[in-house]
C-alpha cells in the first residue's frame, strides 16, 4: 500500500504518511560526509549522487516518500543563468535579470534539454525505491523563481528589487513570470513523465507579497499550473500565503501544504474537505526536546482530526541544527497516533 498517494487521491489510510521538506541536507551526517568531497552543483548535476542523497533519509527513517535531490535552481540554469551555492551564503545567480532587454537574453531552448541529469535520477530512483515508497519531483513557483532571478541570488535585504520592479514595472514582471510559468511546467511535466509520482510546486516567497500583490503576481501564475497539470498529483506549496485562501482559491490545488501560520483544523474549516493537506509543525520544535517534540506533533495530527487527506510534513524545510535523533522522534508519534479504521 503507498499511502502518501492513497492520501493524495483522499482514501483513508491505516496511518498518516509523511516525509520532510528538505529532507535530504545538512543535518545529516552522511549528507555532509558526502558535500565534504562533492561541490552542491556535482552532487545535483550526478545522477548517482543524486539517488545517493536521495535515499539516504529514507534509509535512516523509512520515509513515505522520497523527493529527488536537486534544487529549485536548475530551472534558472535552463534558460542561460548559471548559479553556484556559496558556503554560509547561499545561491549565486551569474546574473541578474531586471530589465526587457535581459530577460530577451534568456536562453529559448527547450528547458528539459538541459536538465537530463534530473529525469536520469528520477528513472533510476523508481527502481531503487520499492513501490511503498512515493517519489517527488519539484519545481520552484513562478513567483519565487523570480525571487532569485531579479536578486541575482538570495537576497539579503527581503528582495528589494523584484518589490520595486512589481511597483516601477508591472507589466515586465509579468512577462517574465509568463516565461517562467511556462519552464517550471516544462520541468515538472518531464519529471513526470521520467517517473516522479507526484511534483511539488514551491513558492517559498509568496508570504514576501501583500495579499493583494499575492493575488495579482503569484496566484494566477500557480491556477495555470493546476490547470496544466490536472490528472497529475501536484502539491502547492505556499509558504505565508495560504491563510490567505478562499475556499475557491483552493479548490484547484486540490493538494496544499501549508505553513505554521494557521493549525490545520483552521485551514480545514475554511477549505473543506476535498483539499488535501500537508503540514505543518514548525520546524524550530525539532530544535527542542522529546516531550515537546511529541506533544507538538500531536497537537498537529490531532488539529486535523481522523478524516483522510493530510500528509504529515513541517510547515518549512528542515534547518541543518536539528538533532537526526529528534526527526526520529517525530516520525514515532506520528506512526504510534492514529488511526482511521479503514472500512
Ligand atoms: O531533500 C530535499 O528536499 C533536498 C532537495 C532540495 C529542495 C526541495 C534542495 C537541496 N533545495 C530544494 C528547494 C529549494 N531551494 C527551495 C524551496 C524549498 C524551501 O523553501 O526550503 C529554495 C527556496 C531553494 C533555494 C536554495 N538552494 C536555498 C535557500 C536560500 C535562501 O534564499 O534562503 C539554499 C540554501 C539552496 C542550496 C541547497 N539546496 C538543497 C540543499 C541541501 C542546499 C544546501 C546546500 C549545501 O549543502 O550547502
Amino acid at each position: 500500500m503507498n499511502l502518501f498517494l492513497q492520501t493524495c487521491d483522499l482514501q483513508p489510510t491505516p496511518r498518516r504518511p509523511v516525509w520532510i521538506m528538505r529532507q535530504a541536507g545538512r543535518y545529516l551526517p552522511e549528507y555532509r560526509a558526502v558535500r565534504q568531497r562533492h561541490s552542491f552543483k556535482e552532487m545535483v548535476t550526478n545522477p548517482e549522487l543524486c539517488v545517493e542523497l536521495s535515499l539516504q533519509p529514507i534509509r535512516r527513517y523509512g520515509l513515505d516518500a522520497a523527493i529527488v535531490f536537486s534544487d529549485i535552481l536548475v530551472v534558472l540554469e535552463a534558460l542561460g543563468v548559471s548559479y553556484k551555492i556559496v558556503e554560509g551564503h547561499g545561491p549565486v545567480l551569474e546574473r541578474a535579470v531586471g530589465s526587457a532587454t535581459e530577460l530577451e537574453r534568456l536562453s529559448s531552448a527547450a528547458v528539459p534539454d538541459q536538465l537530463d541529469y534530473v529525469y536520469a535520477a528520477l528513472g533510476l530512483l523508481r527502481r531503487e525505491l520499492s513501490p511503498e515508497v512515493a517519489l517527488l519531483g519539484f519545481a520552484g513557483a513562478p513567483w519565487t523563481l523570480a525571487c532569485y532571478l531579479v536578486a541575482g541570488g538570495s537576497s539579503s535585504n527581503g528582495f528589494a528589487a523584484i518589490k520595486s520592479l512589481l511597483e516601477t514595472d508591472p507589466a515586465l514582471l509579468h512577462t517574465m513570470l509568463e516565461r517562467l510559468t511556462a519552464a517550471a511546467l516544462e520541468h515538472l511535466q518531464a519529471q513526470l513523465a521520467a517517473g516522479a509520482d507526484a511534483v511539488q510546486i514551491f513558492d517559498s516567497w509568496a508570504g514576501n507579497l501583500t495579499e493583494q500583490q499575492f493575488r495579482e503576481f503569484s496566484l494566477p501564475y500557480l491556477h495555470r499550473m493546476a490547470a496544466e497539470l490536472q490528472g497529475q498529483r501536484a502539491i502547492f506549496y505556499l509558504k505565508g500565503a495560504a491563510q490567505w485562501l478562499t475556499a475557491d482559491e483552493a479548490a484547484p490545488f486540490r493538494i496544499l501544504s501549508v505553513d505554521g501560520q494557521q493549525p490545520l483544523a483552521r485551514y480545514r474549516q475554511v477549505l473543506g474537505d476535498q483539499v488535501v493537506l500537508q503540514g505543518n509543525l514548525a520546524p524550530g520544535i525539532l530544535t527542542t526536546d522529546a516531550v515537546t517534540i511529541q506533544r507538538a506533533t500531536r497537537a498537529v495530527l490531532e488539529s486535523h482530526g481522523p478524516g483522510a487527506g493530510h500528509i504529515f510534513n513541517l510547515g518549512h524545510g528542515i534547518t541543518p541544527d536539528v538533532p537526526p535523533r529528534h526527526v526520529q522522534v517525530m516520525l514515532d508519534s506520528v506512526r504510534d497516533y492514529d488511526l482511521v479504521p479503514v472500512t
